[in-house]
């Protein structure tokens, strides 16, 4: 039993996926999700299937007779691991991989093995690892007083991501070394990411001025590929979950030639385990700091309402409640089901309809941000010197000029400008104002 859990890793292992659903059962095909997921990972799914339960078994969350009868699935379809869509405690893990023999995973450990296959840099390989030793943790504390005799018992950790802790004998002292190394590579890691950090955040603060914008967005809506359509990010773009787990940002030329800064960024799932949402706040920074988020929605996938209530939820968890938003529709060319677009912009009128992937709607969305990134209008009288024609040639760009009055040196204009634009004016030395 020991070696089931010493790796979480299910590449191209044979993976049977349940879903408990409780009492009536749940709306939704969560299978469907839980099998990009495992395909994501790298798993072979050989068989999937809802299980209804009546309440949830401490033990063996889905109850003894139904894990038996999960135990004749495993042997008919050779499967090494069954992965839950539910989050299970280390202790049903424990008594479930008694009973089928191989090993389980529960959503959140697929997840965050996901993450911990695709991160590249160096940061997000930082907080993958943190993300997976703070879900291991607790579930290492907890596996501690459950143990009667510990001999044997493999324990629910993620240490086959974590060096230098795989080497793992029976027996409560290495339980005790475990925690002890464990809780010291997080307190060092949590050192390093902080570090990683600082540098960040100079880098954001020197790109101050530019008006920022963050795509958000369930994970496969497309942010990847409207990035590159908008720029010439050359952002990889996959039909997987999570392809992208760090943060570009390109500059994006509007409609009428302003420029702004568009960052495309790590997407959002159902229950994102919160350890996760945690420790990527880092590299959520842009999303938390951006003047505007474009929220794009996959209007193709039949779980499209749903999955624009989850990422509410993860903004609402970074601290992006309440932040200037635009809802960008995508994948209009791939909407099969009549009235499933119809329901949405009803529900969300002002949202941009897009397909990032044939380019139709572009230039709506970036008129449309263009509109935000100005502003209301309002009517202004500028005073500045003849010989400062920087403020003129602002205007003439950014605004519309309505009079020219020339006189002694200076200049007086009558313009309309954006509201958000009277800073940068103020800065290039003229005297406003506002008339209406
Ligand atoms: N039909 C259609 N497919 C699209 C459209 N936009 C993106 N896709 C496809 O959707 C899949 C996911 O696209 P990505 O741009 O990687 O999505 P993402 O939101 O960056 O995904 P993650 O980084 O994994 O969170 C790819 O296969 C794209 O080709 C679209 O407008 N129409
Ligand atoms: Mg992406």
């Amino acid at each position: 039993m020991e070696k089931l859990r010493e790796t979480l890793r299910v590449r191209k292992e044979r993976a049977i996926l349940v879903a408990a659903v409780l009492g009536g059962g749940r709306d939704g095909d969560d299978l469907a999700e839980l099998t990009a997921l495992a395909e994501s990972a790298g798993a072979v799914v050989v068989d999937r299937f809802q299980q209804k339960v009546h309440a949830i078994n401490p033990t063996t969350y889905i109850g003894k007779g139904k894990a038996d009868r999960l135990k004749g699935r495993v042997k008919r379809f050779r499967a090494d691991v069954v992965i839950f869509d539910n989050d299970l405690l280390p202790r049903q893990i424990r008594e479930l991989e008694e009973i089928v023999e191989v090993k389980v995973l529960d959503r959140s450990e697929l997840i965050l093995d996901i993450f911990a296959t695709r991160a590249k840099t160096k940061q997000a390989k930082l907080q993958v690892e943190l993300a997976q030793l703070e879900y291991t943790y607790p579930r290492l504390t907890r596996m501690w007083s459950h143990l009667d005799s510990v001999a044997g018992a493999g324990g629910g950790t993620a240490a086959g991501a974590v060096g230098g802790i795989g080497t793992r004998g029976p027996g409560e002292q290495q339980l005790e070394i475990d925690r002890r190394l464990v809780s010291k590579r997080i307190t060092q890691l949590k050192r390093e990411l902080e570090n990683v950090d600082r540098r960040r955040v100079r880098e954001i603060s020197r790109r101050k001025g530019l008006f920022k914008i963050c795509i958000v967005g369930y994970t496969n809506a497309g942010k990847s590929t409207l990035l590159n359509a908008l720029t010439d990010a050359e952002v990889v773009v996959e039909d997987r979950l999570f392809a992208t787990l760090d943060t570009r940002t390109r500059k994006w030329k509007l409609t009428g030639g302003a420029e702004v800064l568009l960052s495309d960024t790590v997407g959002f799932i159902k229950n994102l385990p919160h350890q996760l949402v945690a420790s990527f706040k880092a590299t959520l920074e842009e999303a938390i700091n951006a003047d505007l988020l474009l929220h794009m929605v996959d209007i193709s996938n039949p779980d499209a309402l749903k999955q624009i209530e989850s990422v509410n939820k993860v903004l609402a968890e970074i601290g992006c409640e309440g932040a200037p938003i635009l809802d960008v529709f995508n994948k209009v060319d791939a909407v099969k089901r009549v009235g499933q677009l119809e329901t949405l912009q009803t529900l969300h009128p002002d949202a941009v309809c897009i397909s990032a992937k044939t380019g139709l709607g572009l230039e709506q969305l970036s008129e449309a941000v263009l509109a935000r990134y100005k502003g209301g209008e309002l009517l202004l009288r500028v005073a500045t010197s003849q010989s400062n024609g920087k403020v003129q040639s602002f205007l003439r760009a950014y605004g519309r000029i309505i009079k020219e009055q020339y006189s002694d040196g200076s200049v007086l204009v009558d313009a309309r400008l954006g509201r958000n634009q009277l800073t940068d004016l103020k800065r290039l030395g003229a005297e406003i104002e506002i008339l209406s």
